[in-house]
């Protein structure tokens, strides 16, 4: 029954004398910043080849990300994700920091090269062990495990068949997607299929500073499209398994602001609105790309879209993950794309003349509010949850041993304010992770941002220390509000 159904039948059961003591009780009930629902999820989020190490343990198989790191000058320092944070071996210390936050949801990546190592095939046993042990041991500690299949580590043989640009790559995942359902669907009930859909096509395939380092926008539209027939091909593969799985995955999103007032920089700020926040979760939502970004009689051969395939990459998301960290202005700049018929924006990631973080990005909790009510609308009311959302602060121990990082704390008061704001003005959002649990391998910057609640000492056997940010967010996780 819907709103307004329930207001009908309640005037039709004579009940409308109730009325005007729920608007009282409404009013009386005033909102306070920084308070959440009831049951709302506190959690927080890792990646696999970001703290799990043990690159080529157990059978496991060469990532993109494994060879990109080897080649010189790609990452800073030259660092590797060989080691990282050692979760594959330390992952019961990290249920214990979860657990010393008082957080309910662990948003971790399974990585597919441990599960098939040259990404085809029947599952590699040990990898799905390890996937294993770590959900029993989460759901031991009252957590819920939450895994994305894909936060970037695709096994390096696709990539040498061509990688996310060709379409088989989607059935690839279709069976990886198989795999995973049978083998933990039994006790993980939520999966998010895709981490970040356009940053790792975008700046793997376009822009070449990421895993696998191609420089090529031809390769990057097809590459998007793969990505969303994999996500709708992924979605019915695990609902064919588990029709009660619920099936997300994760966006990120940031609001695109015109830079003037001109009408120029406006259409330019709605035409990057659609490359940017709506090119993956309204065409899997809907089947359809978003009109007016590739020219439309040459979009279809630009993808590489074939007659069915609205219905392939369709699905019916259970829940929309949203990563947001800051926002990005956009101008009119009529740029050469490399791709016939298509001008480009210019765009500035995290301007401003607020506060930066140590990753000199902008501290903006109202784009977090604004964005979120832009993907509720987008969405249409899916249930939202956070599974994204953080700072970098390079800031060590101090003589004792302690990590006094009050910089993060108030990025994450800012960020959870407008975040109560926005459920508060309807946008509904059922839970949220700080990116991230500890420092990690931060992509192509190394180990130089730390954006952890716990502090890793990677020079000391990865010893983990909660930061001050760590306590103080465990006492939000506890007491359901900021202070
Ligand atoms: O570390 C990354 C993560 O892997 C994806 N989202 C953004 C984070 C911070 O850059």
């Amino acid at each position: 029954m819907n709103r307004r159904n329930l207001f009908t039948s309640a005037l039709a059961l004579g009940a409308v004398s109730l009325m005007p003591n729920m608007a009282e009780a409404k009013k009386a009930k005033k909102f306070v910043e920084g308070t959440f629902p009831e049951g709302f999820i506190w959690g927080a989020a890792t990646a696999a080849y970001q703290v799990e190490g043990a690159w080529n343990e157990d059978g496991k198989g060469e990532s993109i990300w494994d060879r990109f790191t080897l080649a010189p000058g790609k990452i800073l320092n030259g660092d590797t994700g060989k080691v990282a944070c050692d979760s594959y071996h330390k992952y019961l210390e990290d249920v214990a920091l979860l657990k010393a936050m008082n957080l309910k949801s662990y948003r971790f990546s399974t990585a597919w090269t441990r599960i098939q190592p040259d990404g085809t095939g029947p599952a590699n046993q040990k990898g799905l062990d390890y996937y294993s042990r770590l959900t029993d041991a989460l759901l031991e500690a009252g957590i819920r495990p939450l895994p994305t299949l894909y936060h970037w580590d695709l096994p390096q043989e696709l990539e040498d068949r061509g990688g996310w640009p060709v379409r088989d790559t989607a059935q690839r995942f279709a069976d990886y997607a198989d795999i995973m359902a049978r083998a933990l669907g039994d006790r993980i009930e939520n999966w998010s299929l895709f981490n970040e859909s356009k940053a790792f096509t975008q700046i793997g395939y376009w822009q070449g500073a990421w895993a696998p380092g191609r420089k090529d926008p031809l390769a990057f539209f097809k590459a998007t499209h793969t990505v969303n027939l994999a996500h709708g091909m992924g979605f019915k593969a695990m609902k064919a398994v588990n029709p009660k799985l619920k099936i997300g995955s994760v966006f990120d999103v940031s609001p695109q602001i015109a830079s003037t007032e001109s009408e120029a920089d406006k259409a330019a700020a709605v035409f990057m609105d659609k490359l940017s926040n709506l090119w993956f979760v309204q065409s899997v939502l809907t089947g359809a790309y978003p009109e007016g970004v590739l020219p439309f009689d040459k979009q279809n051969e630009l993808l590489g879209f074939l007659p069915g395939d609205n219905t392939l990459m369709q699905a019916d998301l259970d829940f929309i993950g949203i990563n947001y960290y800051s926002r990005t202005r956009v101008w009119d700049a009529q740029k050469p794309s490399g791709v016939p018929g298509l001008l480009l924006p210019d765009t500035e990631w995290a301007f401003g003349d607020h506060e930066k973080t140590d990753f000199g990005w902008d501290i903006y909790p109202q784009g977090f509010y604004d964005i979120l009510k832009r993907m509720q609308a987008v969405t249409g009311n899916r249930p939202i949850e956070i599974t994204e959302n953080g700072a970098a602060y390079n800031i060590g121990p101090d003589a004792t041993g302690a990590i006094h990082d009050a910089k993060r704390i108030a990025y994450y008061k800012g960020h959870l304010d407008a975040l109560s704001r926005a459920i508060n003005d309807g946008v509904p959002v059922r839970g949220y992770h700080a990116w991230s649990l500890m420092d990690n391998f931060e992509w192509a910057a190394g180990y130089s941002q730390r954006f952890g609640l716990t502090y890793v000492d990677f020079a000391n056997d990865q010893k983990r220390t909660i930061k001050d940010s760590g306590h103080w967010y465990g006492e939000v996780a506890k007491a359901n509000r900021t202070f």
